[in-house]
């Protein structure tokens, strides 16, 4: 079977332009065509774009029309404007919180998370329904959203029913998890998580530690294969886990599926957290302080926190100052024991290092003795 690649048009903010761009490319998405608002821009209530940019929209789609084309708006969207353009485009569109969704979605592991996520999505779809229901009754949507009033009320109820449905099994789950999580401890593989912003190089580094190439042009098979892998380490089984990104200003629909996606780190025994050392030290601190809050929230506590400084090759001297500067944020904010390892995924440097830190903060092996000044430059620890 053949997979169409999913194709993007992209609408957003400046400021908001690398992050919408990573999570598309994080999902394999193509951008064709991308449209960028000043960062003060006040969207158009009726078609968040605005009468002129939507004909030329219209235009676009019209000539690149396949059914893999989705429009994604990384905004909030009001009913009325995503009806509207909708109606215009008569093809997908998706707001910010949809395709953070849709990022949540590939990386769900247990049943919980995939409810939750299920969950987040009909409740932000519920508005948009609403909206339709109205319109189908005043017979505004004869063709394109379905055959009419009955259907959109028929589709309305099914929602209704599906999120209390969702409730019931949500709380059910609550209550077992506990005895499940016991039982996963006393299978005694350890689980080591992979945590970090959008684009940092978890995926890399992932597929270097166990391994594995994950197709990357068949979106649907990706979206399949659970982000989960082993390697073996001095002969014991090590389980690495694939985490969704971290994600900046989380529109707050979305964060209870977030943190329930992000269980496999609360229920993993060590994680690592992947920072991109090529950006702005501005922006890599912005990021590690927020990752730090977000470890603390779901409960990643009086654990070890090994620190990735990926892609050192991007820097002029090896990720160094970096390291030093992140360990002067980790010495204020990480009460537990932490190391700092600079790697590059790219250039196969530093992973044989870190394989060996994660297997000494495992209790694996001890430490094989390095050169002190070698050692030191390579690794920095804390506590
Ligand atoms: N230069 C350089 N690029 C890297 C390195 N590691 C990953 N990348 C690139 O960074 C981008 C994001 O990587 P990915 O693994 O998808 O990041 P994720 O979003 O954290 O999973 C990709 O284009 C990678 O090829 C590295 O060490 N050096
Ligand atoms: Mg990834």
């Amino acid at each position: 079977m053949r997979w169409a690649k999913k194709e993007a048009i992209l609408i957003a903010k400046e400021d908001d332009l690398t992050e919408a761009q990573n999570l598309l490319s994080s999902i394999n998405v193509e951008t064709i065509n991308t449209i960028i608002l000043r960062a003060n821009y006040i969207p158009d209530p009726k078609t968040y774009v605005g009468k002129g940019r939507l004909s030329d929209l219209s235009r676009f789609v019209e000539e690149h029309r396949t059914d893999y084309l989705t429009l994604y708006i990384y905004d909030d969207l009001r009913p009325k404007q995503k009806i509207n353009l909708l109606k215009e485009l008569k093809t997908p569109v998706k707001d910010k919180v949809e395709l953070i969704l849709e990022i949540f979605a590939e990386h769900a592991g247990s049943k919980e998370a995939k409810l939750q996520i299920e969950m987040a999505e009909l409740l932000h779809t519920l508005p948009f329904v609403k909206e339709w229901v109205s319109r189908a009754k005043l017979s505004e949507f004869p063709g394109f959203m379905g055959p009419g009033r009955y259907a959109a009320d028929a589709y309305y109820t099914h929602v209704k029913r599906r999120i209390s449905r969702i409730r019931r099994e949500l709380a059910d789950l609550r209550r077992r998890r506990e005895v499940e999580r016991r039982l996963r401890q006393r299978r005694g593989i350890p689980h080591v998580a992979i945590s970090g912003h959008a684009n940092a190089g978890k995926t890399s580094l992932f597929n270097k530690i166990t391994a594995s190439s994950k197709p990357v042009s068949q979106k649907m098979f990706t979206t399949l294969t659970p982000k989960i892998s082993t390697r073996l380490i001095n002969g014991v089984k090590v389980a690495f886990v694939d985490t969704v990104g971290f994600v900046r200003k989380l529109p707050h629909e979305v964060i209870e599926a977030f943190y329930t996606t992000l269980e496999q780190i609360t229920s993993s025994d060590l994680t690592l957290l992947v920072i991109d050392a090529s950006e702005e030290w501005r922006l890599i601190r912005e990021k590690l302080i927020s990752s730090l809050e977000t470890l603390s929230k779901i409960g990643y506590v009086g654990r070890e926190l090994i620190v990735v400084v990926n892609k050192v090759d991007l820097t002029d001297d090896e990720g160094i100052s970096t390291a030093v500067k992140v360990s002067d944020v980790l010495k204020d904010m990480y009460p537990w024991k932490w190391k700092i390892v600079r790697t590059s995924v790219l250039k196969n440097y530093g992973i044989e290092w870190l394989i060996n830190e994660v297997s000494e903060s495992l209790g694996l092996l001890t430490k094989i003795p390095q050169s002190p000044t070698h050692f030191e430059k390579q690794i920095v620890e804390g506590r």
